[in-house]
């Protein structure tokens, strides 16, 4: 089986509760032990494999991540962790099933509750965690769905991190921020390649909920003086992405379809193009960002942009499949305004914090798909 999806031991819950409005659900497995952590459990210092050799707890750096059910949630607590960082994962609902997910990949994550959309829970888990940064990961981030439910991506995706940045403001402003802005901002772009200066134009609910992110977060760095960073990144994709979003669904398909499960796979637009690059290169640069003397926004993307078109060539192939065979066409999967074309330029990532990605188009793709044949060929030999 592939390592992304071997799971990991199982740790015990590490903190007691502290706070009336907020419950510690555990860093472990105690996924059936949900909302019954113990409260007079003893708090000891966090030694695990990730972080053993790393100082006490005392000096230990603490970061608080929303979306940490995410793709990208994964990947940057791994990285905090592997830096010595003591991390919370905010997570949302009362049986939340992503946490045994995110616990294949991570181990050591303490799991606290809260949600976006209730202002008084995100400054319950603040006072609880005490983190020096917080990564607004947290976002409805499903372009598409966006558009079905407008509203509640606007509450969520938008009116969230003001609610984050307030709660920020209230319990410790000197509580360093990162915004997940995104390239879907730039929408119907008026430049190519897109930078950090390059107007926006969103196309879609999601986009223009970005957009309120953005400036809110720019805001409250002017008003405030808060240390707050957007990052502007475009697509990045992984082995973990949501099964919902185009690249996944395709080596999702060309797998089953390699094993004989299916024989097809539709899509909407082929001609889209977008600057894909690898998910675990990008919360490098989230990190990276708020680790600058002074907070700032930055652009993250390859330089390189490709249609969807191009990519299902790729992972056909790869496969030793024929895409056209494969790949049908339908209109439920288009877009009331799509955004055609998406290329940044990431110069000043890469002059300032360092960053350069690790990983090109072609090995993104194949990393995917040998991914997800394997998946599908464990999930095989076990019925
Ligand atoms: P993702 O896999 O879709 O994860 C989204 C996360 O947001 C999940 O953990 C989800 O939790 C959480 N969430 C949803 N509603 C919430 C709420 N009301 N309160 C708290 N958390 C909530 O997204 P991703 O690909 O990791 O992306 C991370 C962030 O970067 C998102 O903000 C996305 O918009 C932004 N971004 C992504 C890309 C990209 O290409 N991946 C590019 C630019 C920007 P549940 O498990 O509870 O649903
Ligand atoms: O994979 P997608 O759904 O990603 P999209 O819309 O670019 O959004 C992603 O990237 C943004 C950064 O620019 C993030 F902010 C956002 O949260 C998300 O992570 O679609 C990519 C392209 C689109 O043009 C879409 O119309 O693929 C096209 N597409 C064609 N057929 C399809 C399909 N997309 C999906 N999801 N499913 C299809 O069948």
């Amino acid at each position: 089986m592939h390592a992304e999806f071997m799971a990991e031991g199982m740790r015990c819950n590490q903190k007691a509760r502290r706070h009336p409005k907020t419950t510690i659900i555990g860093t472990t497995a105690e996924v059936n032990a949900w909302g019954s952590s113990n409260p007079c459990c003893r708090r000891v210092s966090v030694m695990n494999s990730a972080n053993k050799d790393q100082p006490s707890e005392k000096t230990l750096k603490k970061a608080l991540i929303t979306g940490i059910t995410g793709q990208d949630g994964t990947y940057l607590s791994q990285l905090l962790m592997d830096k010595g960082y003591k991390v919370y994962g905010l997570v949302r609902g009362q049986n939340n099933p992503r946490i045994a997910w995110v616990q294949q990949f991570v181990k050591g994550i303490e799991f606290v509750e809260g949600d976006l959309l209730d202002q008084s829970s995100l400054i319950a888990a603040l006072e609880y965690c005490e983190p020096d940064e917080v990564y607004n990961l947290g976002a409805m981030s499903f372009v598409a769905l966006s558009f079905k439910q407008a509203h509640l991506t606007g509450e969520i995706t938008g009116l969230g991190v003001v609610r984050m940045l307030e709660a920020i403001r209230t319990v410790n402003p000197k509580i360093r921020f990162y915004q997940a802005s995104s390239s879907e901002m730039f929408g119907k772009v008026r430049e190519t390649p897109q930078n950090e200066q390059t107007p926006f134009h969103p196309r879609s609910p999601y986009g223009v909920a970005k957009v309120y992110g953005h400036y809110i977060t720019m805001n409250y760095r002017e008003s405030y003086d808060i240390f707050a960073c957007s990052g502007i990144l475009f697509n990045h994709e992984s082995p973990r992405r949501g099964l919902e979003f185009v690249t996944r669904k395709i080596t999702t398909a060309v797998a089953r379809i390699k094993l004989g499960l299916e024989s097809e796979v539709y899509l909407g637009n082929l001609d889209a193009s977008r600057d894909w690059g690898y998910a675990k290169d990008y919360v490098e640069a989230m990190y990276l960002m708020l680790q600058q003397p002074a907070p700032d926004d930055y652009v993250v993307a390859t330089g390189e942009t490709h249609t969807v078109r191009e990519f299902c060539e790729i992972a056909f192939s790869h496969a030793g499949l024929k895409w056209e065979e494969h790949v049908k066409t339908d209109p439920r999967f288009l877009r009331p305004a799509e955004v055609d074309l998406l290329v940044g330029d990431c110069s000043k990532a890469q002059k300032n914090l360092g960053w350069k990605r690790s990983c090109n188009f072609e090995e993104l793709v194949t990393m995917m798909v040998d991914s997800d044949i394997k998946l599908h060929e464990a999930q095989l030999a076990t019925v």
